[in-house]
């Protein structure tokens, strides 16, 4: 029999998470913030209720008919302005100190707390830690207090967790750190279940995990949702990655070292691949020849790329790694000069694995010019050959 018909309320009990007033409470500001939220609602709402209903009741009973004379105004009634000044000040000022002293918790980072540096841009996060190891999940350890050191290479962002009722704006120019200390650990998926959604993420030819229909990370993990929560441009509503919180110090370094660099008898074009999403070249470049921020991959390697000043240059591997370290010295037509710098960011290993990455997904089309230059020659053969067997071979 459907659960519906044996028992209705099961129904029901899953959805109320649905329609809850809060999202899941998992930091130690949760309950603080909640409780706080909750007093000044129904503060509100108390005083909202009598003023709309005396407004409403004395438009009707003082109501004059339609050429009736004015009344004279009453100037003054000491005792009742009084009590309607200074009563409601009380809650004011107690809920000033309630909001302050939870604000300065927020501010007040404890001694110990592990640093996380975090870049934002548009629309990309990434978390740095240390060593080489950047992501665009966050990881931590449940009940370690963590702090975040974050700026923005662009426009201002806001990276906010629902979950631990944590937000901070992040301005371009200037540093900027918020911390919080998870209460609720992740859990971890069955192997099975991991590989089902891996197995059906391949079938659906999903170029990223889409963490939409799944409530786990690539890794397994169940997570919590980060955003960010300041208006910056286009893709804003996107800028979105998620926080696993690890139920020890050894499960998270263990997670690190997995994404240090590439494995020893990694192929170099794979992990270009990997870093390709994980270091956010995804959310401007695409491999399919759509246009997005900047130029699709699949149009790069090895063709003759137009210049905003007006110039022709080939795309080889300088021109690849002076576009990753250097993005506005060479910018192409027809596009704004957004992309971030990559240097200090991206290990040489790192740039060899992207180029690599590119050639693979390159199509090589030596007959035009991508973005349309009038004077584009067809016979010209760009320097850089070797890319147009490769696409062949396959
Ligand atoms: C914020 C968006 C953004 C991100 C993130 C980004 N790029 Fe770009 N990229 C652009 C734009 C826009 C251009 C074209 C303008 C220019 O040349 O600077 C571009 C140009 C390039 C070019 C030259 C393409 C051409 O037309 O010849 C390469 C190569 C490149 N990016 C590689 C990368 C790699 C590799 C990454 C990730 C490590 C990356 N980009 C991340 C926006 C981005
Ligand atoms: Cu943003």
């Amino acid at each position: 029999m459907p659960v519906i018909l044996n028992q209705p309320w099961t129904l029901l009990a899953d959805k109320t998470e649905d329609y809850a007033w809060f999202p899941e409470a998992a930091s130690t500001f949760a309950a603080e913030n909640d409780w706080l939220y909750g007093v000044i609602t129904i503060v509100c709402v108390i005083f909202f209720i009598p003023i709309a209903f005396s407004l409403f009741y004395f438009a009707v009973r003082y109501r004059k008919p339609k050429g009736g004379k004015a009344e004279s105004n009453t100037a003054h009634n000491t005792p009742l302005e009084l009590a309607w000044s200074i009563g409601p000040s009380f809650f004011l000022v107690g809920m000033f100190i309630l909001g302050a002293k939870a604000y300065l918790n927020h501010r007040t980072v404890p001694d110990g707390a592990r640093d996380i540096k975090v870049q934002s841009s548009s629309w990309n996060w990434s978390f740095d830690y240390g060593g080489g190891t950047v992501h665009p999940e966050l990881h931590i350890v449940v009940e370690e207090p963590t702090k975040l050191s974050m700026r923005s290479t662009d426009v201002i962002h806001s990276l906010f967790v629902p979950a631990f009722r944590a937000k901070k704006d992040i301005v371009p120019g200037r540093y900027n750190y918020m911390w919080f200390e998870p209460t609720v650990a992740s859990r971890k998926v069955s192997d099975e279940e991991l590989a089902a959604a891996k197995k059906k993420m391949k079938d659906l030819g999903e170029e990223n995990w889409n963490f939409d229909e799944l409530d786990f990370t690539p890794d397994g993990y169940t997570y919590y949702d980060l955003y960010c929560t300041e208006y910056c441009g286009l893709n804003h509503s996107e800028m979105q990655t998620v926080v696993v919180v690890h139920e020890t110090q050894e499960d998270l370094d263990a997670w690190i070292k997995k994404y240090s660099m590439r494995g020893e008898n990694e192929d170099p074009a794979d992990y270009g691949r990997k870093l390709y999403s994980r270091r956010g070249c995804s959310g401007c470049h695409s491999l399919d020849g759509s246009k997005r921020v900047g130029p699709s991959f699949q149009e790069v390697f090895g063709n003759k790329r137009p210049l905003t000043d007006g110039d022709v240059v080939v795309a080889d591997e300088n021109y690849v790694r002076e576009s990753i370290l250097y993005p506005k010295a060479k910018v192409s037509a027809g596009y704004q000069p957004v992309m971030p710098s990559y240097k200090g960011q991206l290990t040489e290993d790192d740039i060899h694995s992207l180029v690599e990455f590119l050639k693979e997904v390159s199509e090589y089309s030596p007959a035009e010019v991508v973005a349309g230059d009038p004077e584009s020659s067809n016979e010209e053969k760009p320097a850089e050959g070797k890319n147009a067997t490769d696409t062949e071979a396959k």
